[in-house]
C-alpha cells in the first residue's frame, strides 16, 4: 500500500524541508541527495534555533551541531560537537564519501570541513544569544517537552528507484554542557536504515534515545514483521518503561519501510511531521502515549 517517491520529516520544519526534498525526488532525484538538501534549508534557517545557523547554544555559549547520514547501502558518515559550519549534514556526507571513517567529532571535523571547502563562520544569532542570556539568569537545565528547545530535523525518503536514505541534524539539547552529543549524530540511535527493511530516525531527548538504540530497535521490530507505526511505539513504550517518569521527556519516532510504508509515535502528544508524496505535502499529527 506505500507509494514512492515518498519523503517524510520531523515537526513543522519538516514542510520546507520536504518541498526542497521534493523538487529532486519528483524529477528522479536520489534520495540521498533529497534527504541532504532538504535539511540543509532548516539547517540554514537563522530562525530555527534547534538547528543549523541560529542553533541554541550550550551552557558556555558555543553553538555545536550534530549530524549524520544513512543510504540504503549502509553506508553512514557523522559529525558531532562541529562548531561553526551551518551544514553539517553535508560534512557528514563528505565523511562518507571521502574518507574511511563514519564519524568526526569537535576540531578534527572543523578542520576536515575546512580542508573540504566549507566555510567557517559565527553560528549564533543576536536572537539565540538573548534567549541564552535570558537563561543564564537562571542557567537551570531542564529540557521541556515540545517546545523549541527540543527540534531536530529528521528525514526519511524513499526515492523512485526504491533507494531509501536518511538525514538528521541538530544544535542539540539547548544549554548543554560543552562537549555534549545527543543521538543525533549516532548511526542507530538518532537515525537508522537498512536497504532491505526500511528507516527510522528520532527526535526528542537524545539520552533517552541512545539508551535503547531507538532507530536501530524500530528497523529491527520492522525486519521482523512490525508495520512501521506499531515498530515506533514498541520502542517508544520500551523507553517509556526505563524511565520512572516521563512527565518532562519527550521523544518521538518516524518510519518509512522500503515500500513507502510510514508510522510515527511520540511519549506526548504534540509531536508533529511531515509527509510528502503524490498527494502533496502534508503535516500530520503523530500518534502519542499521552
Ligand atoms: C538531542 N535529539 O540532541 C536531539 C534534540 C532533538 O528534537 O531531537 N530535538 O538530544
Amino acid at each position: 500500500t506505500g507509494t514512492k517517491p515518498i519523503v517524510i520529516a520531523t515537526w513543522a520544519h519538516g514542510m520546507p524541508a520536504n518541498e526542497k526534498a521534493w523538487e529532486l525526488l519528483s524529477q528522479g532525484g536520489s534520495s540521498l541527495d533529497a534527504v541532504e538538501a532538504g535539511v540543509r534549508v532548516v539547517e540554514s534557517d537563522p530562525e530555527v534555533q534547534t538547528v543549523g545557523l541560529g542553533g541554541f547554544p550550550d551552557r558556555d555559549g558555543v553553538v555545536s551541531l550534530d549530524a549524520c547520514i544513512m543510504d540504503y547501502d549502509s553506508r553512514c558518515g557523522s559529525v558531532a560537537f562541529l562548531e561553526e559550519i551551518e551544514n553539517p549534514i553535508s560534512v557528514a556526507r563528505k565523511v562518507m564519501e571521502e574518507t574511511p571513517h563514519i564519524m568526526l567529532v569537535g576540531e578534527g571535523a572543523q578542520r576536515f570541513a575546512v580542508e573540504q571547502g566549507f566555510e567557517r563562520k559565527n553560528l549564533l544569532t543576536e536572537k539565540s544569544k538573548e534567549a541564552y542570556e535570558k537563561w543564564l539568569e537562571t542557567a537551570e537545565y531542564k529540557p521541556v517537552i515540545n517546545i523549541e528547545n527540543h527540534d531536530t530535523i529528521s528525514m526519511l525518503a524513499l526515492d523512485s528507484q526504491g533507494r531509501l536514505a536518511g538525514a538528521c541534524t541538530t544544535s542539540g539539547a539547548a544549554w548543554k554542557m560543552h562537549g555534549r552529543i545527543g543521538d543525533s549524530p549516532i548511526i542507530g540511535a538518532g537515525l537508522f536504515l537498512d536497504g532491505e527493511v526500511g528507516g527510522a530516525c528520532a527526535t526528542g531527548l537524545g539520552e533517552a534515545v541512545i539508551r535503547v538504540a531507538g532507530s536501530a530497535m524500530v528497523v529491527e521490530l520492522m525486519r521482523n514483521g512490525m508495520s512501521p507505526g506499531d515498530a515506533c511505539k514498541a520502542i517508544v513504550e520500551r523507553i517509556a518503561a526505563k524511565h520512572p517518569s516521563v512527565a518532562d521527556l519527550q521523544v518521538g519516532f518516524l518510519a518509512l519501510d522500503k515500500y513507502g510504508n510510514y508510522g510515527s509515535y511520540a511519549i506526548h502528544k504534540g509531536f508533529n511531521f511531515a509527509v510528502y508524496n503524490n498527494n502533496g505535502n502534508t503535516l500530520i499529527d503523530a500518534v502519542s502515549k499521552y
